[in-house]
């Protein structure tokens, strides 16, 4: 059988390090597209040179962008993918409203991008857009499902949506495999260390070996449903092994508010913590009466995206997919990471 090749935007990101691992696993040939930075934005995937399984053969890097269409069509006519992953993305939901037109460049007219190289090159090349939870900003329904009505929040869910349509649009007119994973937050010890989790891990850790004395952070109150992002990396991957393109929402259907988060990082890492004042006057008090968490105006995003809960019957129907990691492994695995990378240890 034909060996299947993958081509993945966003490889240097979270989850483009955790699908490049498991498309090899399965047996893929993986190539990625990098974009260009003055220093070295590969750290997420240099492991993948020296693991046991020997795939330095079979995994290949390319400078491209999204902004660049010249770029994604040279490497698309190259590369001849059986499927493209777009994961490429300005991702963060803050800066996307101090940079709304980059925003748009790249994570909406990124997807349409690719999806013309697709109609244009080789319309059998199937295609998964990285879509988000953000999409359903204020949502009237507690739980949101591929049904619920979406609401953008942010210029990045504005992006998103247009991806998210285009997407839809191509599947339809030019009968393309493409799907689209509408995917709640998902973390791990790859996330960036400016997204919530990775903040609060490693601001706790700082301040119980004394290498910081607080951590400054925005609203508390908004809640989220955190998945780890090793498991929904298959989930993208069976979109693509399905008969029927179609578009799924992946979540863990259990939610937990920031400030919760906090709570139970704490308990983790074996400090006391209690709470005085309300709203953005919160402070976080450690047991030697010392304030260690605050939260500040320039944290907070101008429109908030409150609540974010999952329901994935779909998924577990057509998928056979289902969450399995807790959140308390979550938040281990990623506690276990940063006090390696700090050298701090106990
Ligand atoms: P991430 O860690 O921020 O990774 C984003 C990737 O996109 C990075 O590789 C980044 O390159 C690359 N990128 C950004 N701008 C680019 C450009 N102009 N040209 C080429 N590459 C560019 O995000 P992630 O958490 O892995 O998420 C992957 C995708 O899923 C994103 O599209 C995100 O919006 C979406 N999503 C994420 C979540 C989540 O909770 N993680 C949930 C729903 C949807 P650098 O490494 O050079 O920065
Ligand atoms: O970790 P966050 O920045 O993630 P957010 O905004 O939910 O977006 C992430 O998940 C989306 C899926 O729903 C993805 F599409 C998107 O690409 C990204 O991966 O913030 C989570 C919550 C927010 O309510 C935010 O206001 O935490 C709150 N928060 C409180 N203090 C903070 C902070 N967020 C950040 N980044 N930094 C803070 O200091």
């Amino acid at each position: 059988m034909k060996k299947k090749i993958a081509l993945i935007t966003g490889v240097t990101g979270q989850d483009g390090a955790y699908l490049s691992r498991f498309l090899l696993k399965k047996g893929y040939i993986v190539h990625g597209i990098k974009r260009r930075s003055s220093s070295l934005n590969t750290w997420r995937i240099d492991g993948i040179y020296d693991d046991p399984l020997k795939t330095k053969s079979k995994f290949f890097l390319h400078h491209g962008d999204m902004t660049d269409s010249l770029s994604l069509e040279r490497i698309i006519k190259m590369v001849k993918p059986s499927e493209i992953y777009n994961l490429a993305a300005q991702s963060h939901v803050k800066v996307s409203f101090e940079q709304p037109e980059y925003t748009a460049n790249t994570t909406a007219i990124g997807a349409l991008r690719i999806l013309e190289c697709i109609k244009n090159f080789d319309k059998r090349i199937k295609y998964y857009q990285a879509g988000t939870s953000e999409l359903f900003g204020v949502s009237k329904s507690k739980f949101q499902d591929e049904n619920t009505p979406f609401y953008a929040r942010s210029p990045y869910s504005a992006a998103k949506l247009y991806a998210h349509w285009i997407t839809i649009n191509y599947r339809e007119a030019y009968n393309l495999f493409a799907c689209n994973g509408i995917l709640f937050n998902h973390e791990s010890p790859m996330r960036g260390e400016t997204f919530v989790t990775k903040k609060i891990i490693s601001g706790l850790i700082k301040i119980k070996y004394g290498i910081e004395k607080k951590l400054i952070l925005g609203n508390l109150y908004s809640k989220r449903d955190w998945g780890h992002a090793k498991d929904y990396v298959e989930a993208m991957w069976l979109m693509l092994q399905q008969k029927k393109p179609r578009d799924f929402v992946i979540a863990t259907g259990k939610q937990y508010s920031v400030k919760k988060f906090i709570e139970m990082t704490c308990k983790e890492l074996n400090i006391n913590i209690s709470w005085k004042g309300k709203g953005i006057n919160i402070k976080g008090i450690n047991e030697q009466g010392k304030i260690i968490i605050e939260c500040n105006k320039k944290y907070f995003r101008p429109t908030e995206v409150e609540s974010l809960l999952g329901s994935t019957k779909k998924a577990n129907k057509y998928l056979n997919w289902k969450p399995k990691t807790p959140i308390k492994k979550l938040i281990k695995d990623i506690i276990d990471f940063e006090k390696k990378s700090l050298k701090v240890n106990g």
